[in-house]
């Protein structure tokens, strides 16, 4: 039989920190899974090298569903972002080795192809009005049918999800937390102007997507909701800090804009109620924050059964091994939404050699054996690892607002 014989916690930074767990069998095989949590990357790092690595040396690599209850229910302190990613990086390191030793790609062992490839959105911002426009304009014409649309919101520095500068979104610098402003009151009187200058100048030929970023009370995103109705939005997201189930079903209540929660929420118990009473349409988690591509299919076949559809988390800190194991998800099953597709940095991909595609606004996997991706070690190791941060939002007042 064949065995783990080996399982390294990889870290490097080619442009941002990424962790990467590989796990070797003694038949020489190699699987990848991504273990990056932005800002915290260490924690995960050692919950994989202390904690787990010592329990995998000699399992079954082919045992995934026996390796994720061991992992789960096995570590009695369960769930959690630090445990659930390194629980994913095992998983996926798992399913990329069983397709290899297959000879099949991974969306052909969940099931095979329910379409032809992944909707994705991309991200479009800009620092006034105009630049977005120009923004949204270079992703259509660069093929995307979806765009998440974000503007500065004047007198709110560094407003969440603006691009400075051109490259990729990067909200994680400095050594310390970047400190922003936050207000509440010029965001809600803004952001429907800048949206609506959207579908103004593109029509409705799009889908509009727009991140809140959990910034608002329930009251206020049934307010927001309700005024973004007639921008008829794919979706307004994280309308309201995740972990608050409850607080969905007062924002439903007062509006039909759809709604998109689950980026940072890691299991199906955070789900649960989101889905079995229906209070959001699109459930966001990941296959690296949220267990693996076990667990994140047993929150989409939950979410089937309620019409809720996927449209997981795909920004920059999530490694192309992530975004790899997405799109073979979402390839897969039956109640897909949409996939976020942020890219990376160039240097990225000379460590993550990664064979998706992008074409007509979608994505799609190779047919190669596993996962489809690469780790370069010798590219690695120019990149150390470079602590970095995710900001820290303030009222205008000075006291903490979510980020
Ligand atoms: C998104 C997200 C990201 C997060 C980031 C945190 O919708 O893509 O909100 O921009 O802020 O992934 O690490
Ligand atoms: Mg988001």
């Amino acid at each position: 039989m064949s065995t783990i014989e080996r399982a390294e916690v990889l870290v490097t930074s080619p442009g941002r920190n990424y962790v990467t767990l590989r796990i070797t069998t003694s038949d020489g095989v190699t699987g990848l899974g991504d273990a990056t949590l932005n800002g915290r990357e260490l924690a995960v790092a050692s919950y994989l090298q202390d904690h787990l690595v010592p329990l995998l040396v000699g399992r079954d690599p082919a045992r995934i569903e026996d390796t994720w209850q061991y992992l789960y229910r096995g570590a009695y302190w369960r769930r959690g972002p630090v445990t659930m990613t390194a629980i994913a990086a095992v998983d996926t390191a798992l399913w990329d080795i069983k397709g290899k030793v297959a000879g099949l790609p991974v969306y052909q062992l969940l099931g095979g192809r329910s379409r032809e490839g992944v909707l994705v959105y991309g991200h479009a911002s800009g620092a006034d009005v105009p630049a977005l426009l120009d923004d949204v304009a270079r992703l259509r014409d660069e093929g995307y049918h979806a765009i998440r649309a974000q503007t500065a919101v004047p007198g709110v520095a560094g407003t969440y999800g603006v691009y400075s500068g051109s490259g990729v979104y990067e909200p994680a610098k400095g050594s310390l937390p970047d400190e922003q402003p936050w207000s509440t009151e010029k965001y809600l009187d803004f952001a429907p102007t800048y949206l609506a200058a959207v579908r103004e100048k593109f029509g409705f030929d799009l889908h509009l997507l727009h991140d809140v970023h959990h910034r608002l009370t329930p009251i206020e995103a049934a307010r927001l909701g309700k005024e973004l109705e007639p921008l008829r939005l794919f979706w307004m997201e994280d309308p309201t800090p995740a972990e608050d189930q409850e607080a969905f079903r007062l924002i439903r209540q007062h509006t039909t804009t759809p709604i998109a929660v689950g980026e940072n929420l890691t299991s199906i118990w955070d789900v649960q109620h989101l889905i079995t009473e229906r209070l959001v349409d699109y459930v966001r988690t990941t296959v690296v924050h949220a267990g693996g591509i076990t667990h994140l299919r047993r929150i989409f076949d939950l979410a089937a059964l309620y019409q809720v559809r996927s449209g997981s988390h795909g920004a920059g800190d999530l490694s192309p091994v992530s975004m790899a194991a997405a799109v073979h998800v979402d390839l897969a099953i039956p109640n897909f939404g949409i996939q976020e597709h942020m890219g990376h940095a160039g240097q990225t991909y000379d460590v993550f050699r990664s064979e998706v595609t992008f074409s007509d606004g979608m994505l799609h996997p190779s047919d190669a054996p596993g996962l489809g991706v690469e780790y370069d070690d010798e590219v690695a190791a120019r990149f150390p690892y470079d602590p970095k941060y995710l900001p820290v939002a303030r009222r205008l007042d000075g006291s903490v607002h979510d980020w």
